[in-house]
């Protein structure tokens, strides 16, 4: 597996780094509205065609789950690909976004990477050899509740918005019952700062694979819980999360729950 992990570091150190060359340019970007709240740009596109070109380099036959250019068959081996996670911050310079990288080999996640190119950290995942950033362990907050708690989320945007009421009751829920709630903007890296105790829990609707992939594992390695928030299957097809440390993760379902 640490011959895939390299690959992987080398891949989303490539991708954030041309993410980094055109922010100073970000005024200048060709910047499409495709839909409302929804930009896809050069970038996107050039970080993930670098990210593939690297990991074709090493592994020809394996196959892609790509943001912007879908699925490319290969063998058992699948990588999930987020070029650019946190595309609207991005956009804005705003200095919260990642990429985000897992490996599925026969259906099961054996690797994740998110790189934050702003922050340099890395964070890395292989399944049953923990989580670390920048190369230590890390593990998801003792915290018993959700008393004290810092908890992470993420807006309902436009092909979700039909949450949007049940969201502003459960925003309403956590923000009386935690010390605060913070919405940065990039799942990706949000589900990393759960597994690193940075935040103590987390939710959000609508999630695509690509988002949380890594952040998935990276979180159950770090000893902390992530599933689906709705009935109907496991977290990375309906992309509702919810995450956290094991009893946060616990409390914060109780509180979500009758909002559902
Ligand atoms: P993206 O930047 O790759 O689109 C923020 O709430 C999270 O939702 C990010 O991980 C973001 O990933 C994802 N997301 C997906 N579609 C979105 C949209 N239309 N608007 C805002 N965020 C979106
Ligand atoms: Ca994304």
């Amino acid at each position: 597996m640490q011959a895939l992990l390299n690959t992987a570091v080398k891949a989303a150190r490539k991708g954030g780094d041309t993410a980094l060359r055109y922010l100073n340019r970000v005024a200048d970007l060709d910047v499409r509205s495709k839909a409302r709240n929804e930009f896809v740009s050069q970038v996107d596109h050039a970080a993930e065609a670098a990210i593939i070109e690297s990991i074709r380099e090493r592994y020809p036959h394996h196959g892609f789950l790509a943001e912007e250019s879908g699925t490319h068959p290969g063998n058992e081996y699948l990588w999930i690909v987020d070029p650019l996670d946190g595309t609207t911050n991005f956009l804005h310079g705003f200095p919260v976004f990642s990429v985000s990288l897992a490996l599925q080999v026969r259906g099961q996640l054996e690797v994740g990477v998110v790189y934050d190119p702003c922050r340099q950290e890395l964070f890395t995942a292989t399944r049953g050899g923990g989580a670390q950033l920048d190369g230590r362990r890390i593990r998801v907050s003792a915290r018993p509740g959700l008393d004290g708690a810092l908890i992470g989320t993420g807006f309902p945007f436009r092909s979700n918005d039909e949450w949007l009421p049940k969201y502003l009751a459960m925003l309403q829920a956590v923000m009386e019952a935690t010390a605060g709630v913070r919405r940065p903007g990039s799942a990706a890296l949000d589900l990393c700062y759960v597994a690193a105790g940075r935040l103590d829990g987390f939710w959000e609707f609508g999630l695509h694979a690509w988002d949380i992939a890594a952040g998935v594992l990276m979180i159950r390695e770090a000893g902390g819980m992530v599933a689906s928030l709705t009935p109907g299957g496991e977290v990375l097809d309906t992309g509702n999360v919810i995450a956290g440390a094991p009893k946060v993760h616990e409390a914060l379902r109780a509180l979500l729950a009758p909002h559902l």
